[in-house]
């Protein structure tokens, strides 16, 4: 099945609707509502009472609940093979320390990805769009970072383009180059993000949107991720970056510095940290997938980003090392139960906050007036419906760009 997307030169209205616009602090909430849409974008959401005359296609969604497309701000939804091998081994008992001396972890997913080619990565991650889609998630940012080598590298944002001109999503392709440290260059990481910067940023700079890179001990140290973020920038490219995933290293406050439009998982995130990200604005992106996979134990620092007033987004994180996962819905249960999040942050996170963390305020995200006709109809009326249930679908249907 081929979706290409079309211009749709028409208007819509969607009525007898229960809305979860998710305009203003909270859900947004709107009984008996109405969205109108013309030309793909919406020109009113809102109560019948104030509705435009119905004019086009009218569709009665018999007082179903409508919220925007879900987003899911932050995969690795590309990448060769998977490592259910690594992880069965895991589960008889072997370290992380063995399967990576006997060539697993990040860098047999990298070798896996240098492997395959475009057409193969296209359609190995279709599948796991598929199931994303099926739960009425209309953008999804995917991220390089398997291929740790020019080719490998622009091969991977390639075939993220090219899902989202074979399917009808948006895709926001990030560049991570800094994601790992290749074995060619055999412990000397400074060398590898000399060719992030010096070559590679440029490169990926007409195919990405935004630069990621992971701040970690086994990842790149903040001064070589602050090189990477300041290279971005110079190639006008939105910033973002992977900090206190497993240690506590100030990564997300250095991104706070450079203005990034989020700092992601979080786990050892401290109060400072979090103040930074307040004062500049940058979304704390959860990953409860991950948390789940690798059984952390340490919990973001939730309370301290309510206090401050840092915006919650939750996303799949989907990737083969640590967070296997299609399914946005059930990160809504997790961001619930493992997090802590009330139903209104969950269903923020997957919505405004994550059109926030990608820097599409302005486009998605809420049911407003002037944005993308994005919606996700579902057989529920309750939204709490949709964080309450694990492993449940209960999508009626999805519109993107009003079709
Ligand atoms: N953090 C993660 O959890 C993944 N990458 C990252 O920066 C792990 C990626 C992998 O193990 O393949
Ligand atoms: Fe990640």
């Amino acid at each position: 099945m081929i979706h290409r997307r079309e211009t749709v030169q028409m208007e819509q209205c969607w009525t007898n609707a229960r809305l979860a616009t998710m305009a203003g602090g909270d859900l947004g909430l709107i009984d008996d509502g109405v969205v109108a849409a013309k030309d793909g974008r919406i020109v009113y959401a809102g109560p019948v009472t104030g509705a435009p005359a119905a004019a086009g296609q009218s569709h009665d969604v018999e007082g179903r609940l409508i919220t925007p497309g879900l987003i899911d701000c932050h995969t690795h939804l590309i990448h060769g093979g998977n490592r259910a091998n690594e992880w069965a081994m895991r589960l008889e008992g072997a370290s992380y320390e063995e399967i990576a001396r006997a060539g697993g972890g990040i860098v047999s997913t990298m070798r896996a990805t240098r492997e395959a080619s475009e057409a193969e990565l296209f359609a190995s991650a279709l599948p796991r769009l598929d199931a994303l889609i099926a739960e009425g998630v209309t953008t999804i940012e995917i991220k390089s970072g398997y291929g740790l080598r020019v080719d490998d590298e622009l091969k991977m944002l390639r075939a993220a383009r090219a899902l989202g001109e074979h399917r009808a999503i948006r895709v926001e392709p990030t560049f991570l180059g800094a994601h790992a440290l290749p074995p060619e260059y055999r412990g000397d990481s400074d060398a590898y993000i000399d060719l992030v910067v010096g070559e590679m940023i440029p490169a990926a700079a007409p195919l990405a949107t935004a630069v990621d890179a992971f701040c970690e001990g086994i990842g790149f140290s903040p001064e070589q991720c602050a090189r990477v973020l300041v290279a971005a920038k110079a190639h006008e490219l939105k910033v973002k970056l992977h900090a206190e995933q497993l240690s506590a290293l100030s990564g997300s406050a250095l991104a706070a510095r450079h203005g990034a439009l989020s700092a992601d998982h979080l786990e050892y995130a401290t109060e400072d940290d979090v103040r930074a990200m307040a004062e500049a604005g940058t979304v704390a992106v959860l990953l409860p997938g991950a948390f789940y996979f690798m059984r952390e134990t340490k919990l973001p620092p939730v309370d301290a980003m309510r206090r401050l007033g840092v915006r919650i987004a939750l996303a799949t994180d989907n990737n083969p090392g640590t967070s296997p996962t299609s399914s946005l819905l059930l990160m809504l249960n997790m961001g619930a139960t493992l997090f802590g999040l009330t139903v209104v942050e969950a269903l923020r996170g997957v919505t405004v906050n994550a059109a926030a963390a990608l820097g599409l305020s302005d486009e998605i995200g809420t049911l407003e007036a002037g944005k993308a006709c994005d919606l996700a109809i579902w057989n529920v009326s309750d939204p709490a419906e949709l964080v309450y249930r694990v492993g449940f679908n209960p999508l009626h249907q999805r519109i993107k760009d009003g079709q």
